[in-house]
């Protein structure tokens, strides 16, 4: 087991070299018109559905862009995966608990996709985490494949193994009661993150605390029940509530640094639970497109009056171009092109 242990890891790393050279030129360069047809329609898929040989590339692909240098020569980010990082950090208070959380996120979602794509060479499915199926499962969520060692994210965090900064105003409660990921590609020692916790900026390991009390409010039925609303202003406020809604739950049920509002992207799961939510948001749209397709609502500003349109401009900076909440509604159009498995 060490040994296969050992030859994965090996793998993984060469994985990465190979990658590394292939710097296309960043997303943001040759974009097609906003709200131009797909020339092609990438169909994301759920972790466990993609074969493992693409779940290893995508993972490799992921160190890739841990590598690539920040295209911003920013002098607080040190790669490319945490501009999307920074970008996250910066605007936290500007993109939850608002209208634009969905549109927003989507966006940020595709575009870490396609620069997995387009500078770290992945060419596989982009995975998404179908949290209803560890809620429904009869396994503890900490044996859900995404935590595998081998094939998945790694494993929770250790006890003890992570001291947390004496200045907590930006790390909340239960981001304290863990420790350092000690398995898979992303453990101590072989992955360390710079920004974080909250807008703190120290060197640290990938912080996890899986923790079960959140598995039963994973299963199909009470998600099922959370995308029942008919209206968005419903939906967005019961997805988006922190401590039950499916949006917290994710970022919960794996503990640590995903716990944290500002810098939860320290940990590449991340991005497949956005992608998940992401994909409720979406079906949830296709359900009645004549009416949901292009509603929006919520505050501009937290706790603000003014409510947010389709024409309210969102801004990524380090990413990319600013874009609309319109221009993120319909994937079948570009900036988009993207859809579900099922
Ligand atoms: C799991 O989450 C619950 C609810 O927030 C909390 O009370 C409990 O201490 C957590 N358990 C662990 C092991 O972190
Ligand atoms: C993008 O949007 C932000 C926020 O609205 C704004 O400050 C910035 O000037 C915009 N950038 C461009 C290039 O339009
Ligand atoms: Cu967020």
């Amino acid at each position: 087991m060490v040994v296969l242990n050992y030859l994965i890891q090996l793998l993984f790393l060469s994985l990465a070299i190979c990658f590394t050279p292939i710097l296309a030129t960043p997303t943001s360069s040759k974009n097609p018109a906003i709200g131009s047809p797909c020339k092609r329609i990438y169909v994301h898929k759920e972790w466990r559905d993609i074969k493992v040989k693409d779940r290893l590339s995508y993972i490799a692909a992921v160190k890739c862009l841990m590598k690539l240098p920040s295209s911003t020569g920013g002098k607080d980010t040190s790669s490319r995966f945490e501009d999307f990082q920074a970008t996250h950090i910066d605007l936290t208070e500007r993109v939850h608990l608002v209208g634009q959380f969905l549109p927003w996120h989507r966006h940020l979602v595709n575009l870490y996709s396609k620069a997995l794509r387009n500078e770290c060479g992945y060419k596989g499915p982009i995975p998404f985490w179908d949290w209803a199926r560890d809620g429904d499962s009869k396994v503890p969520l900490s044996a859900s494949p995404i935590f595998d060692p081998l094939t998945g994210f790694g494993g929770s965090g250790v006890p003890g193994t992570y001291t947390v900064p004496e200045d907590t105003s930006t790390i909340p409660e239960p981001f304290r009661y863990v420790g350092c990921v000690q398995t898979g590609p992303f453990r101590q020692g072989v992955y360390t993150a710079h920004l974080g916790p909250g807008k703190l900026v120290t060197d640290h390991c990938l912080i996890r605390g899986v923790n079960e009390t959140w598995k039963p409010m994973m299963r199909g039925r009470e998600i099922e029940k959370q995308v029942a609303s008919t209206d968005f202003e419903t939906f967005r406020i019961v997805i988006d509530d922190f401590t039950n809604g499916i949006h917290g739950i994710g970022h919960a049920g794996v503990g640590g640094e995903m716990t944290n509002f500002w810098s939860a992207p320290a940990d590449p799961l991340f991005y497949l639970h956005h992608l998940n939510l992401d994909r409720m948001w979406w079906q949830w749209q296709q359900r009645d497109p004549a009416n949901r397709l292009y509603q929006i609502s919520g505050p501009t500003t937290q706790g603000g009056l003014i409510q947010t349109t389709m024409d309210f401009i969102m801004d990524f900076p380090r990413l990319g171009r600013n874009v609309t909440v319109r221009d993120v509604m319909d994937l079948a159009k570009e900036p988009n092109c993207f859809t579900f498995a099922y």
